[in-house]
């Protein structure tokens, strides 16, 4: 009996009454489905047979990664619940003090770059909370349990286990040494394998990519997937949107890509307030998110998209904008500069009633406010969002 392939297939069809194995176990590289990674691995890219199987030896098959990757608790959280956990003046605060530290890097890497200190903060922010959540598992052990114990995603986790191989003989790192996520998402950014090999980059220029401990290397980096994904330097990101009378559910993005102009969401009679685009023609996607007094809407732009390829998730991509913006907001504060790039968002939301005026308001009470009026449809088309961006794995793709 394997209680794990079985655990994996109860993830799946919900049946839920196991009771299985809790211990750790290594990982059998005699099995008929590891021997044929092996191969493959050594087709594909003439590593040793014996070497790949000598390190999938060490890989040990762990019951809480498959718990971890199969929790309901990943799921559905509403906007203002999940927004919560990150704009904490203890989060703000740390991001405060990290950009502090490294603002030289942070204003030397925007410069070169384009990608702006308040995405990079806001991104170490939200994925390790500067580097005090990196993930405890050896990555090793979390893609050998996914790849080989875990169905649902064997597919992706066996790509991201050869992705690592490949990345342990180009760094010249130890099986065993690094350390991430459930998912296999290492350093400060979360990179799973497939993006460190095809992103990472040698800040400090020691002739290594070190996720864990040169910031440098970090920073360089998460600014490098951005640039690769299409950032655009000193465009708005999101901007707060105000239905008013129209049916905002029909107008609402079935996805993460803006699928309509900021021309046309003002034609239909949407109010954008905050950074927006001055073309008319610029892609714009309005979506919806739950706050505490209701739904709230939202307009994203190109670089919110790009945001969002980080992380497959509008939640996700919002606290990533807000959480930088409160640091480069405190951090402005405090030195009187002012980034090119800044654009603070001041009046979303609190609309008391439909059509009367915004009050403005401070980023950090943006989204405690009451919008305009619920909309069903608008709130279904939000659940069925929410059910498909729960991936938790970073940088899939
Ligand atoms: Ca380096």
């Amino acid at each position: 009996m394997k209680p794990f392939f079985l655990l994996a297939l109860c993830a799946v069809t919900g049946c839920g009454q196991l009771v299985l194995a809790r211990e750790e176990l290594p990982l059998d590289v005699a099995r008929e489905d590891v021997a044929g990674f092996v191969s493959r691995v050594h087709e594909r890219h003439g590593m040793d047979r014996d070497t790949v199987a000598s390190i999938l030896g060490l890989a040990r098959i762990q019951p809480r990664i498959i718990e971890a990757i199969s929790r309901p608790a990943e799921k559905v959280k509403p906007w203002h619940e999940y927004r919560a956990i990150f704009m904490t003046p203890d989060r703000i605060g740390a991001g405060v003090e990290f950009a502090r530290t490294h603002r030289e890097e942070l204003e030397e890497i925007a410069a070169r770059t384009g990608v702006p200190l308040e995405i990079l903060v806001g991104i170490i922010g939200v994925e390790t909370f500067y580097g005090r959540i990196t993930g405890r598992y050896r990555v090793l052990d979390a893609l050998a349990t996914l790849a080989f114990e875990y169905p649902p995603r064997s597919g992706f986790f066996s790509g991201e286990l050869e992705q690592f191989l490949l990345m342990l003989r180009e760094q010249g790192l130890e099986a065993e040494g690094p350390t991430g996520s459930y998912a296999g998402a290492m350093g400060l950014p979360q990179f799973i394998p497939s993006s460190y090999r095809a992103y990472a980059v040698d800040g400090d220029g020691d002739g290594r990519v070190d996720l864990w401990e040169s910031t440098s290397d970090v920073l360089s980096s998460v600014a490098n997937y951005f640039s690769a994904h299409g950032w655009q330097a000193g465009a708005p990101v999101v901007a707060c949107a105000r239905p008013g009378d129209v049916d905002a559910g029909a107008l609402t993005d079935p996805g993460l890509k803006p699928s309509t102009t900021v021309g046309a969401l003002r034609q239909a009679g949407v109010e954008l307030t905050g950074a927006v685009p001055e073309s008319p023609e610029a892609p714009a996607g309005l979506f919806m998110l739950e706050g505490a007094d209701g739904p709230q809407y939202w307009a994203g732009f190109h670089n919110f998209y790009v945001i969002t390829r980080y992380n497959r998730s509008l939640m996700y991509a919002l606290a990533v904008h807000e959480l930088g913006q409160a640091v480069r907001e405190r951090l402005g504060a405090a030195t009187g500069a002012a980034s090119p790039h800044f654009s603070p968002i001041h009046g979303c939301g609190r609309v008391a009633t439909e059509n009367t005026a915004l009050h403005s308001v401070r980023v950090l009470d943006v989204l405690s406010s009451t919008p305009a009026r619920p909309d069903s449809r608008a709130l279904c088309l939000f659940r069925r969002y929410a059910a498909s961006l729960r991936a938790p794995v970073r940088n899939a793709g």
